[in-house]
């Protein structure tokens, strides 16, 4: 049976702006089905090749990847820059006949994505390792056309390193899971009480003695700046922009472990007695260590910090965390925070913070990261966009359920629906169209320890934010994801995934 009788019963996640199913006959990969692309190669030229890989293994196809501008012959997938200029730079147009696929777009993010959508139309068993079970479908393709775009330009994930530390690799899974579902933003939380997780050469102590542990007494880890470096490479070739985060003034213990100089105050609420070395925190208690915010000391640091993470992120945001902070006055934590958000401007970067910082001066280009809505409005009222990631919907640390092993509580209990069914701009009052540049799912590690933890908690609530980024308004609905989302169960089995099988889906 094919997977699809026509192209108006898709699976495809995030809900693509338009479908329109064709009455003619589907497109079937065959042995000699060729992948086209323009004759000066360049983005799209990549692109078709990566497309090569995705469909060889299972298929055992070879597809050959042909640059050209002329007309193609029959049964090629064809990938076409421009065009589709109303598209915006991430829209593409996918169109399926039983001769061809076409995929144009008006910049090579559009045609990664329209990648994505071909990819997801195919059954299931693409995903898998060998060509050892033949689809008995023939791996065909309904036709029809797909047009596409997304609703929000910030649609992402953030992976806290933190807590606990993720290895290169397991970034990089991560970075796999967010190329499927068209996020286009990996937040990285690289510096809390618990650990200091990447190389600053004019401070060398805080990753070798601040990445030292992590939390509950285990060895953490940092990336080297060549780490960084490739998981950057990695995520760019998916069109996916890395935002670090040094989270300060608070979340600051494993740098003034590093360098005591940089503290005022600091009592750590329980002292874990695996902490392998003086002043390394390995609790999970919030909100009780402070950078010192009248020391130039600090600025100094910021400095440093700041200037070595702008130059090895080429994207244009650098977070500063900016949360949670106990140990200051509402004045000293505007003083500080205005001050680093020079510092940001110096750099060339635009400053993205935890919506606390609407309590200092923000610069109309700065940018709040909404998670408990109280302070955000103080910074819409600043002219700052907003990122939505209201704990109580995006938060994918927290539980689904109360019998969820894994994960916090103290926001809410997050089934697959929650996650689903909110909308970033109308969930606060005073919030318009306007201010909200887009939607994120935090992922927490104080219980997470590895990738395979972490995909428990992402799948399959990040597809569900991602639609949520996505998708317009008017295609969106509960009962029609949950009925897309079963079927991508298989794939995420082939991939090698661990997932939630939420019983609010028959999968
Ligand atoms: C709150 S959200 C925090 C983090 C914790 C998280 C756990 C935010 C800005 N701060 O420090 O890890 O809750 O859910």
């Amino acid at each position: 049976m094919p997977p699809l009788a026509a192209l108006g019963v898709h699976r495809v996640v995030p809900m693509p702006a338009s479908v329109v199913a064709a009455s003619g006959a589907p497109f079937a990969l065959s042995a000699t089905t060729t992948i086209v692309v323009p004759a000066a190669g360049g983005e799209a030229g990549r692109i078709g090749e990566a497309l090569a890989v995705l469909l060889r293994p299972a298929t055992g196809f070879p597809f050959a990847v042909t640059s050209t501008d002329a007309a193609v012959p029959n049964g090629s997938i064809v990938l076409r820059l421009g065009g589709a200029a109303t598209l915006s730079s991430e829209g593409y147009e996918l169109t399926i006949s039983a001769d061809s696929v076409r995929i144009v777009a008006a910049a090579p993010a559009g045609l990664f994505h329209g990648i994505q959508t071909f990819r997801q139309l195919l059954p299931a068993a693409i995903e898998a390792e060998q060509s050892t079970h033949r689809e008995a479908s023939g791996w065909s393709v309904p036709a029809g056309q797909i047009t596409d775009y997304p609703r929000f330009a910030w649609r992402g994930a953030m992976l806290d390193v933190a807590r606990h530390f993720f290895t290169v690799d397991e970034v990089k899974q991560l970075i796999d899971i967010l190329a499927l579902y068209k996020l286009n933003t990996l937040h990285l939380h690289l510096a809390d009480d618990q650990g200091w997780r990447i190389q600053i050469d004019s401070w060398p102590r805080l990753a070798q003695y601040g990445g030292s542990t992590e939390v509950g007494g285990g060895p953490g880890g940092y990336f080297t700046k060549a780490d960084y470096g490739d998981i950057v490479r990695y995520a760019q070739d998916r069109y996916i922009t890395i935002v670090p985060e040094i989270d300060m003034p608070a979340h600051t213990n494993a740098a003034i472990a590093s360098y005591p100089e940089l503290g005022c105050s600091r009592t750590a609420p329980d002292v874990s007695p695996n902490a392998p070395g003086a002043g390394l925190y390995t609790g999970i208690h919030v909100g009780w260590s402070a950078l010192c915010y009248d020391k130039e000391t600090t600025y100094k640091f910021v400095n440093d910090v700041v200037g070595e993470l702008a130059a090895m992120t080429p994207g244009p945001f650098i977070h500063i965390g900016g949360d949670e902070v106990q140990v200051l006055t509402i004045e000293q934590y505007a003083t500080f925070i205005d001050r680093v958000q020079d510092i940001v401007a110096q750099h060339q970067k635009r400053m993205v913070g935890w919506d606390e910082i609407g309590r200092a001066h923000l610069k109309p280009t700065s940018v709040a990261q909404m998670w408990r809505s109280d302070t955000s409005m103080a910074a819409v009222r600043q002219g700052a966009k907003l990122v939505m990631s209201p704990a109580t919907q995006a938060y994918i640390d927290m539980k689904y359920t109360p019998a969820t092993e894994l994960g916090l509580d103290w926001a809410a209990y997050v089934e697959l629906r929650n996650a689903y069914d909110w909308d970033p701009v109308t969930q606060y009052k005073g919030v318009t169209a306007n201010d909200v540049l887009g939607v994120e799912a935090p992922l927490w590690s104080e219980t997470v320890q590895n990738i395979t933890a972490a995909e428990y908690l992402i799948l399959p609530r990040l597809p569900a934010i991602a639609e949520v980024g996505w998708s317009a308004t008017q295609t969106r609905d509960w009962e029609s994801f949950r009925a897309r989302i079963a079927a991508h169960a298989p794939r995420w089995r082939l991939l090698g995934m661990n997932y939630y099988p939420s019983p609010q889906v028959n999968w």
